[in-house]
């Protein structure tokens, strides 16, 4: 009996310690708040970084990792700005995304090509890159980082609005041009996403574009 006890109390030990050097520690996470701060405001020292009176606002919607087991992201797409008033709205394609950003503010960091102020992060490098540089740059997945702007962010053509370009997107398009209800609720730029085409406007020929693209017919 005496030794049966020491046999379930030896495995109970053993059990405990096996679960001990299991449990697995969480990495700290990392905020890249601050490195994103520095590199929009071109700052070299933190005592500069007076973030409250720069007015910098910070949001981070998607972090990329290429495994599973990664403990830091490839990249993080960030929306980020310091005070600045002007302009109030901006509208601008990055490749086949339109981006309506009704919060704008500045950016010091050489942005040459663009006003938004959506960017990708790299930990790594500690480099930040504009939106649009990402999207040329081709960095995976960024279509899952767009889509997770949520409001601010639409596929175009993605007039069935679940950031995905099917056949539902043709029949919304053509139910919207004989006047018809679709599942979107903000018309100031949704002309511009329906504007399949780019011929500026919006009719049954932007509907036969997406037809012919998910045909894999390219004009
Ligand atoms: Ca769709
Ligand atoms: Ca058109």
């Amino acid at each position: 009996m005496k030794k049966i006890f020491c046999f379930v109390l030896a495995l109970v030990l053993c059990l405990s310690a096996v679960v001990t050097a299991g449990a697995i520690e969480l990495p700290e996470t990392d905020d890249y708040r601050m490195q994103v701060a520095r590199l929009i405001t071109m700052s070299e020292a933190d005592e500069e970084l007076d973030l409250f009176n720069l007015g910098y606002v910070y949001e981070e919607f998607y972090r990329h990792y290429s495994s599973e087991d990664e403990a830091v992201p490839d990249y993080v797409f960030v929306f980020a700005h310091t005070l600045a008033p002007l302009p109030l709205e901006l509208d601008e394609q990055v490749g086949d995304y339109y981006f309506h950003q009704t919060s704008i503010g500045g950016a010091s960091m050489p942005t040459p090509d663009t006003q938004l102020n959506y960017f990708v992060y790299v930990p790594a490098k500690n480099v930040l890159y504009t939106a649009l540089e990402a999207c040329d740059m081709g960095f995976e997945d960024l279509d899952k980082a767009f889509a997770s702007a949520g409001k601010d962010c639409a596929l175009m053509g993605d007039a069935h609005r679940d950031f995905e370009l099917n056949i539902k997107d043709a029949t919304a398009l053509q139910k919207y041009i004989a006047g018809m209800d679709v599942p979107w609720n903000c018309n100031v730029w949704k002309y511009y996403v329906f504007d399949y085409n780019g011929d500026e406007d919006v009719d049954i020929k932007d509907a036969t574009a997406i037809q012919k693209h998910l045909a894999g017919i390219e004009e």
